[in-house]
């Protein structure tokens, strides 16, 4: 059996399916979802029942998850006007989300939200010896292996929306990842994004992750979706799957390359 993360599915259900049999899924194995599963692409809710109905797959809330959740009617009717619903709606692609969302019975919207509520928002294991924490984005010891219902919600909202590569690009955040004997995962900016920034504005060719000391970026890009058609190297996005047993990736574009480009390797 093996241990398998990935991040920011955006709602690309046929990419994650196709990421699966990459990897040779089995029921023996089990897979860790860092959040971000819904928005932008059509089938974020169809995605979060299939992680929900896999005993060996779990979800990490994601700061759209985490919209969701600000946004919908606690008591699963068929609602939008929660705090965050302006920002999902019309800011964060959670229009059709929540257009597939309306559309289950009331009794499957309320099991749902049940089941987020009950998700981890950061989790720690051990996988062959090494120590890894998760999470979508930042850290926050206090919420190591806590319940998304049994947590602050201003903590939440720190660990799913701040990022040391977006907001605070080069500051010493990374001391703060320096003193755990942890290798941390998480998504949220895409690597292509991250790439760029350090890269002088160049993202290099391959869908890879973004190692930096004892922190991997795993979000392969899917927010962009598939309008980078071209095949053009540095616009390769998807998703990328992370085997934690022997830190392997894994990952899963939209459109490979075009062979020419790919020689070029
Ligand atoms: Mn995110």
């Amino acid at each position: 059996m093996a241990v398998y993360t990935v991040s920011d599915l955006h709602g690309h259900y046929d990419l994650f399916r196709k990421g699966l049999e990459t990897i040779g899924f089995s029921d023996a194995d089990e897979l860790y979802v860092l959040g971000d599963v819904i928005d932008r692409g059509a089938e974020g809710i169809k995605l979060l029942r299939y992680i929900r109905d896999h005993k060996n797959m779990d979800l990490l809330l994601g700061n759209h998850e985490h919209m969701m959740l600000h946004s919908v009617d606690r008591s699963g009717r068929a609602l939008c006007s929660g705090i965050d619903s302006v920002i999902w709606l019309d800011y964060n692609g959670g229009e059709v989300t929540f257009a597939h969302y309306a559309a289950l019975t009331e009794g499957a919207r309320k099991r749902l939200l049940g089941w987020l509520r009950n998700r981890y928002v950061v989790k720690t294991l051990e996988v062959n010896g090494r120590n890894f924490c998760l999470s979508h984005s930042f850290f926050d010891e206090e919420l190591i292996n806590l319940r998304y219902r049994y947590a602050e919600d201003h903590a939440v909202y720190n660990v799913v929306w701040r990022s040391i590569y977006r907001e605070e690009p080069g500051t010493n955040a990374v001391d703060l990842y320096d003193q755990y004997d942890y290798t941390f995962i998480s998504g949220h900016v895409p690597v292509q994004y991250v790439k760029c920034y350090y890269g002088g504005g160049q993202v290099p060719p391959g869908l890879t992750a973004l190692w930096h000391g004892n922190m991997v970026d795993i979000d392969g890009g899917c927010s962009y979706g598939e309008h980078f058609d071209d095949g053009t190297p540095e616009h390769e996005n998807g998703m990328l799957f992370l085997r934690l047993d022997d830190l392997k990736e894994f990952p899963v574009r939209f459109r490979q390359a075009p062979k020419h480009m790919e020689e070029q390797r």
